[in-house]
């Protein structure tokens, strides 16, 4: 199984590693910490370095309770680092909501558009589908400014099946094609821990999906009520969470830690005899 990432294409038969490069001032675990320009290109230097087998650059929080990030504001965060790792040897991909920026970050670049709202936005679809990039379709229930007032499911695992499995669809039929194509259950997007942990169990009936499987628990709030730690200290937490998702299917891990996640991997490759 390949993932087709504009130029790239990535085997799926070992889980790919994604490094988080958030270039904004308030994400939940390292807001702040690569805000310009020059930090943020250090920062995911540093991640090609520990292995990172993609990049996850972000202008806009997602948050809960994160106040929407404008367009020019977007662009001005994003497109120089973009700029700045052209050519860096891994597919590069931008994690935003809006249609119109997706082409942008294409035009500059970007083989991958990871879209927490699954490309529902107006013309997204159609905007994606005409170009060569990948697109990770996210769930999320509600909005990030709203959506852990109160998650409410009947069957968390079967609901964001059935929505995954409906924006696959749709994708297919703007000319997304499934090897094109990354789904992710949305940990943390309006899910409480046990929604979560329902997810995390259940992740390899999402294997059914037909398209690759991400999954990002990377030092979320769930990890933090588990062990009660703050955000920068849930790497340990994190590399667990990441190889049980992978246990149980999912072939992108997304993370902050990529060197410690990489080193369990290692591990976890070589019981698998895949090393
Ligand atoms: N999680 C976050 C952001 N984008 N995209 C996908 N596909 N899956 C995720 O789980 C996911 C995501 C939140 O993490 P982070 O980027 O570190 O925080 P913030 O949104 O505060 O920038």
């Amino acid at each position: 199984m390949f993932l087709q990432c504009g130029p790239f294409r990535l085997s799926l038969e070992r889980p790919l590693v994604m490094g988080v490069v958030n270039v904004t001032p308030d994400s939940f675990s390292d807001g702040g910490l690569y805000a310009s320009t020059e930090q943020a290109v250090a920062h995911a230097r540093r991640l090609l370095g520990e292995g990172a087998d993609i990049l996850d650059i972000g202008g806009e929080s997602t948050r809960p309770g994160a106040a929407p990030v404008a367009l020019d504001e977007e662009r001005r965060r994003v497109l120089p680092v973009l700029d700045a790792l052209a050519g860096c040897g891994v597919p590069l991909s931008v994690d935003t909501r809006k249609p119109e920026f997706m082409l942008e970050a294409i035009a500059a670049g970007a083989a991958m558009i990871n879209d927490v709202t699954a490309l529902t936005a107006p013309a997204a679809l159609t905007a994606v589908a005409k170009t060569p990039v990948a697109v990770c379709l996210m769930h999320m229930q509600g909005e990030p400014g709203t959506m852990q007032e109160n998650p409410t499911y009947q069957d968390v695992v079967r609901e964001v099946r059935d929505y995954l499995a409906q924006r696959v669809a749709a994708a297919e039929r703007s000319g997304i094609s499934r090897d094109r194509i990354v789904a992710d259950p949305g940990f943390g997007f309006g899910k409480t821990v046990e929604h979560n942990l329902a997810l995390l169990r259940s992740l390899a009936e999402f294997r059914s999906l037909g398209v690759a499987l991400m999954a990002g628990l990377s030092r979320k709030a769930m990890l933090g009520k588990l062990t009660g730690r703050e955000p920068r200290e849930r790497v340990h937490a994190s590399v667990a969470a990441a190889l049980l998702a992978v246990q149980n299917g999912a072939q992108i891990v997304r993370v902050h830690d990529v060197a410690a996640t990489r080193d369990a991997l290692a591990v976890w490759n070589a019981v698998k005899g895949q090393d």
